[in-house]
């Protein structure tokens, strides 16, 4: 087998070579099952084209058409799970929508104490949580999308609708990580094998109902999966799920993290910009603030096709096999939650501690009183 050199998912790709891959700012996305290489801003906006006109899919018309037996699972039905006994129905109401997003609001890098030059204003794709029925805004449209939090024993009901207009319109999900669905609610497109929740288009509504079981206590992302769900994602479409046992404290200090990258072939911008929550460089990231005393918590998540790895300065705590560390690394979609007691003030440094990425903005202020 050739190794594709735009395609990071290549399996003849080792660890080092999926990373530079990444760095070299070429990705894929995929339209219709199709993989296409995403190299400049133009073959974005094609992408873009191609995903408004992919049809809905049905695996029986696909089935009568090539004269071919539907499988079973085609034909399964599902039932909408209700909470455990003692549970809640956690409702949210989301949609898709479009923002003019900045980068580099402050156009400083507040750690090197530099001028940042240059438009880093771009339209993103994001979700925005709204009150009951859609009837108004209620959090930013903003990257990341709103955080939602349950206990083991509830399900999340989110009510999600697809906003988007213009030359962005086209169809969209939301695909969660970490709590347990059927196939109604997975949330992604599977081409002629697509269910409900695979495929939602612009100006249409469809109600997710997830399961947060045992094995869902911990931070999780969700994202687009629908048919053009890489540059989606990459445009600014995913959030946070916050799950903890029944009853369980919640940390006096929790925030969500996302690391990824800002590439012009998804901005239409001259430069590419390493981002912790789509802005970049200390002083425009999200500075985070501690006391001493305090239980910290913060849910580090990779959100492109490169590896990070989280460092906070003066701080260390244990990983999930119980070893110290002060510098774990995520890769894509995978989620490193940091949890210490606060016993160390001062201003201090957090940083992706690959340097390309920190030298690009992947970085910010933790200031402990
Ligand atoms: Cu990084």
């Amino acid at each position: 087998m050739t190794p594709d050199p735009l395609d990071p998912f290549d399996p003849t790709l080792g660890r080092r070579r999926f990373l530079q891959v990444g760095a070299a700012g070429a990705f894929l996305c995929t339209i219709g099952g199709e993989r296409i290489s995403v190299a400049k801003r133009g073959d974005a906006a094609k992408a873009d084209a191609a995903a408004a006109k992919v049809a809905r899919p049905t695996a029986l018309t696909a089935a009568t058409k090539a004269k071919k037996p539907v499988e079973a699972t085609e034909l399964q039905t599902y039932v909408t799970p209700s909470p455990q006994p003692g549970g809640r129905v956690v409702e949210h109401w989301i949609q898709a929508t479009t923002v003019r997003w900045t980068i580099v609001p402050s156009k400083r890098d507040d750690w090197h104490d530099m001028a940042i030059g240059g438009n880093t204003t771009f339209t993103a794709t994001v979700y925005q949580e709204m009150t009951e029925g859609f009837a108004a805004a209620l959090g930013p449209a903003a990257i990341p999308g709103p955080t939602l939090h349950a206990e083991v024993g509830d399900t999340l009901v989110v009510h999600f609708r697809n906003a988007l207009t213009g030359k962005l319109a086209q169809p969209v999900t939301m695909h969660p990580h970490g709590v347990k669905y059927n196939p109604e609610y997975d949330g992604v497109y599977l081409g002629q094998y697509t269910r409900a929740g695979g495929f939602i288009s612009p100006g249409e509504e469809f109600k997710y109902t997830w399961e947060c079981v045992p094995e869902s206590v911990g931070a999780w992302p969700y994202h687009d999966h629908g048919p053009n769900h890489t540059l989606n994602t990459f445009r600014g479409m995913f959030g946070s799920i916050v799950i903890r046992e029944k009853g369980e404290t919640v940390p006096a200090v929790e925030q969500s993290l996302f690391l990824h990258q800002l590439q012009p072939p998804v901005t239409g911008l001259s430069r590419a910009f390493q981002c912790i929550n789509g802005r970049a460089y200390a002083g425009n990231t999200p500075i985070l603030r501690g006391k001493v005393g305090q239980e910290i918590a913060f849910h580090v998540f990779g959100m492109d096709n490169n590896f990070h790895d989280f460092h906070i300065h003066g701080h260390r705590w244990k990983d999930d096999a119980g070893g110290f560390v002060d510098t774990p690394s995520v890769g894509p979609n995978e989620t490193t939650s940091v949890r210490f007691v606060e016993d160390n003030p001062g201003r201090w440094l957090y940083h992706c501690h690959v340097f390309a990425h920190q030298d690009m903005g992947m970085a910010g202020w933790y200031l402990v009183e």
